[in-house]
């Protein structure tokens, strides 16, 4: 029987257990590579590979979870370590005596290096490490891919991508969460299960990073809305570290109570992660191998998705219409010259007041429309969450739009004409994404809404010949003008309500209805209403509109959605605020507080170079940009923002610190003696480097020569250099309370190398009595005693 006939059947599918922990009980050191210990240890790989056979295990993994040419040691090449590796495990196999169906499938980890937005490594380059993993795969003859331990939605869809452009073999993917029930990232779980279901995977779940009672609420929420066969593979409890190694504190006969729990919810496919050994795979065979699985049958709600929200169609949802550059000429000239700022304004104007989704729209005559679109998205989506309806007429926009967006989006839009039934449904399809469909055809928008409904079924027939959902398909049966063609302007609200009875989603753009006629708000607001009623699911409109967001509320709130009036009330009950709000009058501080807050780099450059007119610098540093970082480090304990949220405030601050230099630099005399040499890192293990610059430029200015040695510093480098170049002074930054040890440790090592040396720390983590406890000589609290400790001591 072949994987996927397995999948269908009603047996439990069960994987090995963990590689690592077993790879050191026979011999790999701490900091080794498994995969090399692996490749030149074959017989005890192999060993390790039948245990698990022996004791159950229908499907084993390669040991190549870390085998990319970025993490390998120079003289090994991916296609040999994986290729070993499979040979291995196909020794294993005909070696093993259990007479289970096997499988082997090639085990793909995380590439080591966060992808951009978090990190620097292109999405492009993400998936050529991942390609080249597959195809070697491939060529030794697996039966299926494993993707693990993702923790970021991005990197996954690499995975995903590559997994499945280079191979036709099964693809089981899981992501890991911590106890807040987020990826390290940020990433829902239901983001995961839109996402990557969406992209045709063969199996979703999670594994590793908690143990199975921890995991269960995490499980819960991907059984109750996932379509696809369910994957578990926890650790053996949460880890405790000691003696440098992490011990795992859950026996197999508890994790088998924790695989049965994931067994009830609808889980189909069990394994072990970190801790776990042949002895929990054999307990797990005796016990569940003969049960039949319990399938889950979940009603499919469509929904979209960035990492960090999920929106379900299950209520009508605004899509923000403003992020189209037709009459918006801002957007359009910026567009011309490769601007984005405007584009990202618009996006978290939108967003702000109430927006679902936002569409982007990028086509201007005379750009390159998809490298426009690839590079809008990345921006919009580094700084918002709010998922995205790409639109475009041109298929490799839409392609590039669908393929770069981190989540799951809408296509804006196919139609009834062969042409686009036949290219983009397949990308829909392909990327697993909603799509809005136009009811025209190659002989135009049909006056009768029957010609629409007739239409509509057509295009819904062909979408699911090739696997769209009903759902997932938001058919717009197209707003014409009144003031042109009054006689079919409500056909369209006849055709949307026969549309609706084929179980598919509906939308409209609103605002054409008005189209030459004055007080145009009126008539929108008026069409609006009526369009709820007729069934409108997704209204293409200005969020920023008052009026016609008003008509949204109010819908809901007599239409018994907005239960209590909640979102009503929430909305009005402080309307004298927001219109204070609109009218623009807020002062310029609290300005560049809420650009860094929301992260927008170029506005804080801007910004600050406004303020540096009648604000001094310390002023705009301590007033407004430090207490912006301090919102932002509250939002983020809170779960209200996550990683690449808080980097974009980081990277504003930083544009905002630079343009402080440059005035600095500015007005103080270009050449003067210097005062003396003075050391800075932010210590090992820290990346934090914002308050060091900061302490930097500020004593650069007072006429000290920074030799700065930049973040995450080891003891030894800063002991080196303070060494070589006869320091007196060393000051160390330390952002959290991880990495006040290595502070300790430099301390420590620098006094005793040179006993003579002073020492200043700081960092909001620190304390004066702690600074001191650690064995420091001076705390700063800020930069300006950092100056005050330089002209001490120099
Ligand atoms: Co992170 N981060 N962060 N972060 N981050 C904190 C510090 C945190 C408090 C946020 C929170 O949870 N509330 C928390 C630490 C919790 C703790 O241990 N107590 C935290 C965490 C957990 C993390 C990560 C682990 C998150 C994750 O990945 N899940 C990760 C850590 C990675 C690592 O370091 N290994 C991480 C990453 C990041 C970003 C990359 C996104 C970004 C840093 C970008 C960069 O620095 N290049 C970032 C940011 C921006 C923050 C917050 C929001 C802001 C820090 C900051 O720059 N403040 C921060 C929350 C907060 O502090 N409110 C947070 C402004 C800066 C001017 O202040 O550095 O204190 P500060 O400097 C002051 C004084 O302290 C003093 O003078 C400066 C000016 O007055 N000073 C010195 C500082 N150093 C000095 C040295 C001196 C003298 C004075 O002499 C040498």
């Amino acid at each position: 029987m072949k994987i996927r006939e397995y999948l269908k059947s009603n047996r439990v599918l069960i994987f090995d257990g963990a590689m690592g922990t077993m790879l050191q009980r026979n011999g790999l050191k701490m900091g080794e590579n498994p995969e090399i210990f692996a490749f030149e240890n074959p017989d005890i790989l192999k060993d390790i590979h039948k245990k698990y056979l022996d004791a159950g295990s229908n499907i084993i993994l390669t040991c190549t979870f870390g085998c990319n040419e970025l993490k390998l040691p120079n003289g090994y090449t991916v296609e040999k370590v994986i290729e070993k590796a499979v040979s291995t495990a196909r020794e294993a196999i005909k070696e093993s005596k259990s007479d289970k169906e096997k499988f082997i499938a090639l085990d793909i980890g995380p590439i080591g290096e966060m992808v951009e937005p978090i990190g620097t490594l292109s999405f492009d380059r993400a998936y050529e490490i991942f390609k080249r993993e597959v195809i070697r795969g491939v060529k030794s003859g697996v039966d299926a891919i494993v993707i693990e331990t993702m923790m970021d939605l991005y990197e996954m869809k690499a995975a995903v991508l590559a997994a499945k452009e280079n191979s036709n073999l099964p693809i089981f993917a899981t992501m890991t969460f911590d106890e807040d029930g987020r990826s390290f990232t940020g990433c829902l779980p239901e983001s995961m299960v839109y996402t990557i279901e969406g992209l045709g995977v063969d199996a979703i779940g999670v594994n590793c990073s908690l143990g199975p009672i921890q995991l269960l609420p995490i499980v819960k929420k991907i059984c109750s809305i996932s379509q696809l066969p369910i994957m578990v593979k926890a650790n053996a409890g949460l880890p405790e570290i000691k003696n440098g190694k992490a011990i795992y504190n859950i026996s197999p006969q508890e994790y088998l109570k924790g695989v049965k729990k994931f067994m009830e919810c609808g889980v189909s496919i069990i394994g072990g992660c970190c801790g776990t050994d042949p002895e929990y795979i054999k307990l797990i065979s005796d016990n569940i191998s003969n049960t039949d699985i319990r399938r889950i049958k979940n009603r499919y709600i469509s929904a979209v998705c960035s990492p960090y929200k999920v929106v379900k169609i299950d209520e009508p949802k605004v899509v923000g219409e403003r992020i189209n550059p037709t009459g918006i000429k801002i957007l359009k000239d910026e567009l011309m010259i490769g601007k984005k700022d405007y584009a990202i304004k618009l996006a978290i104007e939108q967003t702000n007041s109430g927006a679902d989704i936002l569409e982007v729209n990028v086509g201007v005559a005379g750009i390159n429309e998809k490298k426009s679109m690839i590079e809008i998205i990345k921006e919009i989506q580094a700084i918002i969450d709010t998922p995205l309806q790409i639109d475009s007429s041109n298929l490799e926009t839409l392609e590039a739009g669908l393929r770069y967006c981190n989540g799951r989006a809408i296509v804006n839009s196919a139609n009834g004409k062969e042409e686009s039934l036949n290219t983009v449904l397949p990308l829909v399809k392909k990327y697993g994404a909603c799509v809005v469909c136009l009811t025209l055809d190659e002989n135009g928008i049909p006056k009768k809404s029957e010609d629409r409904v007739r239409i509509a079924k057509k295009i819904i027939k062909r979408a699911e010949k090739i696997g769209i959902r009903k759902e997932d398909i938001y058919i717009d049966c197209l707003t014409l003008t009144v003031s042109a063609q009054q006689e079919e302007a409500y056909e369209t609200l006849k055709a949307m309500r026969e549309v609706k009875k084929l179980g598919v989603k509906t939308t409209l753009g609103v605002s054409n209805i008005s189209f030459g006629l004055p007080n145009r708000q009126a008539l929108n607001s008026a069409f609006l209403t009526l369009a709820l009623d007729a069934g409108l699911d997704l209204a293409i409109i200005n969020p920023n509109n008052e009026i016609m967001m008003g008509a949204m509320l109010s819908y809901k709130v007599i239409k018994n959605i907005d239960k209590g009036c909640t979102k009503f009330i929430e909305n009005y009950s402080n309307l004298d605020d927001k219109k204070e709000i609109k009218s623009g009058e807020k002062d310029l501080e609290s300005s560049l507080f809420e650009i860094v807050v929301k992260g927008v780099k170029e506005d804080a450059k801007n910004k600050t170079k406004e303020m540096l007119k009648n604000y001094d610098e310390n002023y705009i540093l301590d007033e407004i940009l430090i207490p912006a970082l301090d919102e932002v480090g509250k939002k983020f304990e809170l779960g209200e923002i996550f990683l690449p949220q808080m980097i974009q405030s980081a990277e504003a601050v930083k544009s905002s610190v630079e343009v402080i230099k440059e005035n600095l630099s500015l007005n103080t005399e270009k050449k003067r003696v210097s005062k003396g040499d003075i050391i800075l890192a932010t210590v090992e293990g820290d990346i934090h480097d914002i308050g060091k610059n900061i302490v930097k430029i500020m004593l650069e200015n007072y006429g000290y020569n920074v030799i700065d040695l930049g973040r995450d510093v080891s003891v030894d480098k800063v002991v080196e250099k303070a060494v070589e170049k006869n320091i007196k002074l060393v000051g160390l930054s330390a952002l959290m309370t991880t990495t006040v040890k290595s502070m300790e440790k430099t301390i420590f090592s620098l006094k005793k190398r040179i006993p003579n040396i002073k020492i200043f720390v700081g960092g909001a983590v620190l304390t004066e009595d702690y600074a001191h406890e650690i064995g420091a000589d001076f705390y700063a609290k800020d930069a300006k005693s950092a100056i005050e400790i330089a002209k001490i001591i120099l």
